[in-house]
């Protein structure tokens, strides 16, 4: 992996999230089948930070348009990337078909509690209590609901085979591992893959370094409980944590044919 000057705030999320995403690719050896493709918001300033082809579209299709391109060409491994106000308000309905049709693509979507390109107004993460642009006296859940809990739906709809997790950037290695979890998923076949990570906005939130860390270590994890929440379990997987004794019949069949031969 290369390193160029981006274009993010200082203590933006976006930035640290994206370097495990290129790390990630890096480890899986995909550069040269990925498809990376950013939606509206902040995530567009991504638009050349990968040596990968890369689209730009509107709040939240960016997911519709990376299954075209993955339904179109299955060899290509597809990520989409997103914030919260594009994936979960404007283009919801995109990711909940995405999801119930569990797509083979992967969907990273940002959660930085509001709409940040366009100055910080309200999202359906803000917090009880935020303020923002178009909350100044803090988010009124009586009216507004509380906030989305955007993995926690993708895992209820998505079927066997997806995977689901919700990261943060102030916990960068289990990210990675995440992201990697995720393509995996999305290379070896087996369905739509989903990481929510929770990410800073230190411009919007008005916050100084201090502050920023403790809004999204301590505030936004009350809410948005980070770990993984579906991991489809492969063969794989099971042949090598099971004990012969435990191994599921036809895996024992299968090794019993072996011996006669
Ligand atoms: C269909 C449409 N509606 C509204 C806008 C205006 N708009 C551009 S960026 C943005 C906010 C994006 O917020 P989010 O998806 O959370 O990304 P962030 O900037 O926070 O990373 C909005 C509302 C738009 N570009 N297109
Ligand atoms: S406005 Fe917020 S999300 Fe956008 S680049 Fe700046 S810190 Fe990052
Ligand atoms: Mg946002």
């Amino acid at each position: 992996m290369e390193t160029k000057p981006h274009k993010f705030c200082p203590g933006c999320g976006h930035g640290i999230a994206l370097r495990a995403l290129g790390q990630a690719i890096d480890e899986l050896g995909i550069q040269d089948r990925t498809v990376f493709g950013c939606d509206i918001g902040c995530s567009l300033l991504a638009w050349d930070f990968f040596n990968v082809d890369t689209v730009q579209t509107h709040h939240g299709r960016t997911t519709p348009v990376m299954t075209g391109i993955k339904r179109a060409n299955p060899d290509l491994i597809c990520i989409a990337y997103m914030g919260d106000g594009g994936g979960y308000a404007i283009g919801s309905q995109h990711l909940v078909n995405a999801a119930g049709r569990n797509e083979k693509i992967t969907v990273i979507l940002a959660n930085n509690t509001q709409y940040a390109m366009t100055g910080g107004q309200m999202a359906p993460t803000t917090l009880p209590g935020q303020k923002t642009e178009t909350t100044p006296y803090g988010r009124d859940v009586e009216w507004t609901g509380l906030p989305a809990q955007g993995p926690e739906m993708v895992a209820a709809i998505a079927p066997e085979g997806a995977y689901v997790a919700r990261g943060t950037v102030s916990k960068v290695r289990q990210l990675q591992k995440m992201y990697v979890r995720a393509l995996l998923n999305q290379i070896e076949g087996r369905g739509f893959s989903f990481v929510e990570t929770l990410a800073t906005c230190p411009t919007n939130w008005r916050t100084n370094a201090e502050k920023t860390w403790a809004f999204l270590e301590k505030q936004m994890p009350e809410y948005f409980r980070v770990g993984e929440l579906k991991v489809p379990v492969t063969t794989e997987e099971t042949l090598k944590s099971a004990d012969s004794r435990r191994r599921p019949e036809v895996l024992r069949k299968a090794s019993r044919r072996g011996e006669e031969e």
